[in-house]
């Protein structure tokens, strides 16, 4: 098995003796191998990863810390393990599980005479190893990082009078794909005046005129690592009105990132940002949370939110992003990920958060 592995096998209750991890997230965790369906069937002894004959061979080759069986008949296949290592009880993922496949696999279980214990212990966890990263983890997360700024620079010099949301959101997308980038983290949101009251607004045909705020919230993918910022930036000229909130927002964000600490309640974050937007006038316009994890998916724990009591630990990656949404009139929003450290935070992100006026 390989350090990951070994870890959760170690972790495992003393009256469970295996754990059934199906999504695609937590296989690749676990195995480094990316496939859209397998099993992975971890035990005390040995790891074993089941997948059809797509993805055998590769497999074979590249999943590590773990015996590789191809299947053919799903419930042979994992009852010669059961038996093999007189299994008796197996922890479900049970986050990942349809009840269609819980049933499935309770039949394949019972067959062996085995049972599977369905809830959420299994994924607290997996949430324990994974809400820290590995400084591997992290690298990739930092390089998805500067492909989706390198793309952010250079699609700026595109934005003008006339352009729309969609042609400013695919060019980034083509760019960062240039870049190296596996993928988008999500659909980009890139959207103008109105529109960015709304948080997450979707790009349209709707073309970008001068006074607007053009809300740019992006990310890249790489070896299944997200990365997550949001930049606002104004056309030609903003509003008294436009700059103060931009102001809030800024100095909001910056109160966030010098509060993330290891030791810190999450909480406590969400409530500095929050209490000083509301004090400066802005109660009910900043309805989401400060922050959340981000790694290999684009959301993930923890989550810098106003009942979160997860404690922040040193190489949990999250982001901060307060905004302030005005409806029918305008948003803004400033997002950088920060890698926790035991004194304070490293910010991910290298681009200015000063309004810039384009
Ligand atoms: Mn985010």
């Amino acid at each position: 098995m390989n350090t990951s592995l070994d870890l959760l096998a170690s972790m495992l209750p003393e009256d469970v003796d295996a754990a059934l991890i199906i999504s695609n997230e937590n296989r690749r965790y676990f195995t480094q191998f990316v496939s859209s369906l397998g099993y992975l069937l971890l035990t005390r002894e040995e790891a074993y990863l089941l997948v059809d004959f797509r993805y055998a061979e590769a497999a074979g080759a590249n999943a590590k810390g773990c015996v590789v069986v191809p299947l053919k008949k799903l419930s042979e296949d994992m009852g010669r393990i059961i038996t093999k290592h007189n299994i008796r009880s197996v922890m479900l993922e049970g986050s990942a599980f349809t009840l269609n496949d819980a049933a499935e696999t309770d039949a394949i279980l019972s067959e062996y005479g085995a049972k599977s214990i369905h809830s959420d212990e299994l994924d607290k966890l997996i949430t324990k190893l994974r809400i820290t990263k590995t400084s591997t983890e992290v690298d990739k997360i930092i390089k998805a990082q500067r492909i989706t700024e390198q793309a952010l620079t250079e699609t700026l010099r595109l934005v003008r009078e006339g352009v729309t949301e969609k042609e400013i959101a695919l060019e980034l997308e083509y760019k960062m794909r240039r870049l190296g980038a596996d993928g988008v983290s999500f659909d980009l949101i890139v959207i103008a005046g109105e529109k960015t009251s709304m948080p997450h607004g979707t790009p349209g045909n709707n073309k970008i005129k001068p006074g607007d705020f053009i809300t740019f919230d992006i990310g890249a993918l790489y070896e299944g690592y997200h990365s997550d910022m949001t930049r606002t930036y104004a056309l030609g000229y903003v509003s008294d009105k436009q700059k103060r909130v931009y102001d809030t927002v800024y100095r909001a964000q910056k109160m966030g990132l010098d509060a993330v600490k290891g030791g810190v309640v999450c909480k406590e974050v969400d409530k500095i940002v929050r209490d000083f937007i509301y004090q400066a006038g802005f109660e009910g316009c900043f309805g989401h949370s400060t922050g959340h994890g981000v790694g290999l998916e684009i959301h993930e724990q923890p989550v810098l939110s106003q009942i979160s009591d997860t404690i922040l630990q040193s190489g949990m990656v999250v982001t901060v992003e307060p905004g302030i949404y005005i409806p029918g009139e305008f948003g803004v929003r400033i997002e950088d990920m920060a890698v926790v450290t035991a004194d304070g935070c490293m910010s991910l992100a290298v681009l200015p958060k000063e309004l810039i006026i384009l």
